[in-house]
């Protein structure tokens, strides 16, 4: 059986970091339906961020995405953030909403579009360096939509000296972590499509450059959790975009389509080292929340991380190893479901209690007022990345 008191332990330890703009206005290509009180600026936004980390206790750590926070000092920003005792966590870069990117960025077919990309995720190192940023987390919407298009290998070669030329620019401590997508916006060759491209690029880049698994960016049917064994075990996982899907991209609260999908990963990080700090493994959420209230959503998808990081810490790792190494097919299955099956909300709820929070962090945060509060300041909430 599990340790009941390491488990509490890891769980008190746990951190999840929570992206910028989720707690902005977002929609889909269709529409983004405005919610009142929203944030005006990043500073409103970490001031909402630091809600979700008063009720969890878990999420010190924000992801911003530039230019949709550009501020004029992001040192300034990062010492907003530390007031709110938080911290700034990944810089995105956002090389996909110019009207230079029409055919690509940093593999554009023009040289001088390239240069324009290259030029803008340096400033996001620049950025790192103001706010201590470890992370700069690169999503390219980069592909083509017909055969015959563009030179498919061309491309990959224009990807290739982009990426080398951010990764000289990198300081000892900062890394690069680079995510694939499948499909969307391009829909006949995406430059990083899969877990594959992203590693290969990475291998050929050196030890500070690592893959970002987003879980929304697989086709139906992936086994998730085999890419995270993988790229663990080759050192090469650099974090998680957490959200969830039912068809596509759908960046749903992480949990909510398929929890037994996310215990299933989880289970792999843990049996992989993933938890352990010096892993370097980012857990971040990277999520839309269109319809529902931003922060509780978001506090939602904390939660369900937690729930399925204490199942996945649960498991009688000693019987699975055991009844894996006997061949033992529905014993060791049984050890697995075991864990998934046991209600975590008592345990993280003996957590937070401990911690002087309440146990329920829902809950905590509707009866705290902030909702009403910034409701009532808060006139004219600022676009999140779809609108800007
Ligand atoms: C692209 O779908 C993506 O997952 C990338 O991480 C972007 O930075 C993010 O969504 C924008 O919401
Ligand atoms: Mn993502
Ligand atoms: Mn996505």
């Amino acid at each position: 059986m599990a340790d009941r008191s390491a488990v509490k332990d890891a769980l008190r330890a746990q951190r999840i970091e929570t992206p910028s703009w989720g707690y902005g206005n977002s929609g889909t290509r269709f529409k983004v339906f405005a919610q009142p009180g929203v944030p005006r600026d990043p500073f409103e936004k970490l001031a909402d961020a630091a809600q979700v980390h008063a009720a969890t206790g878990v999420a010190p750590k924000v992801s911003l995405h530039i230019p949709w926070d550009r501020v004029e000092d992001y040192g300034a920003l990062a010492a907003h953030a530390r007031e709110l005792g938080l911290e700034i966590g990944a810089i995105n870069a956002n090389v996909f909403q110019d009207d230079d990117y029409t055919l690509g960025s940093v593999t554009h077919p023009d040289p001088r579009v390239r240069r324009k990309a290259l030029d803008h995720l340096l400033e996001c190192v620049d950025i790192m360096d103001a706010t201590g940023s470890r992370d700069l987390k690169l999503w390219f919407s980069d592909g083509t939509n017909y055969p015959g298009q563009d030179d498919i290998s061309g491309r990959q070669q224009r990807l290739s000296d982009a990426l080398s030329e951010v990764y000289g620019r990198l300081g000892d401590d900062q890394r690069i972590l680079l995510e694939y997508k499948l499909f969307e916006p391009a829909f006949y060759t995406m430059d990083v499509p899969d877990w594959g491209t992203a590693y290969a690029h990475c291998l050929r880049l050196g030890p500070k450059a690592a893959v970002v698994v987003d879980t929304g960016h697989h086709a139906p049917g992936t086994n998730i959790e085999f890419i995270v064994a993988f790229l663990l075990r080759e050192g090469k996982l650099g974090g998680f975009d957490f959200n969830s899907r039912f068809y596509a991209d759908d960046d749903l609260m992480v949990g909510a389509a398929d929890p037994f999908q996310l215990f299933r990963i989880l289970h792999e990080v843990n049996g992989n080292g993933g938890f352990a700090p010096e892993a370097g493994v980012a857990f971040m959420l990277d999520q839309c929340h269109n319809i529902e209230a931003k922060i509780p959503a978001i506090i939602r998808s904390v939660m369900n991380v937690q729930e399925a990081t204490a199942k996945a810490l649960l498991v009688d790792r000693s019987a699975l190893a055991a009844a894996q190494n006997a061949g033992d097919v529905l014993g060791a299955n049984e050890v697995l479901m075991d864990a998934y099956a046991t209600d975590v909300r008592p345990l993280l709820a003996e957590v937070r209690a401990e911690t002087g929070r309440d146990p329920n962090p829902v809950a905590a945060y509707r009866a705290g007022g902030w909702a009403e509060k910034i409701v009532a300041e808060r006139v004219g909430g600022a676009q999140a990345g779809w609108g800007a």
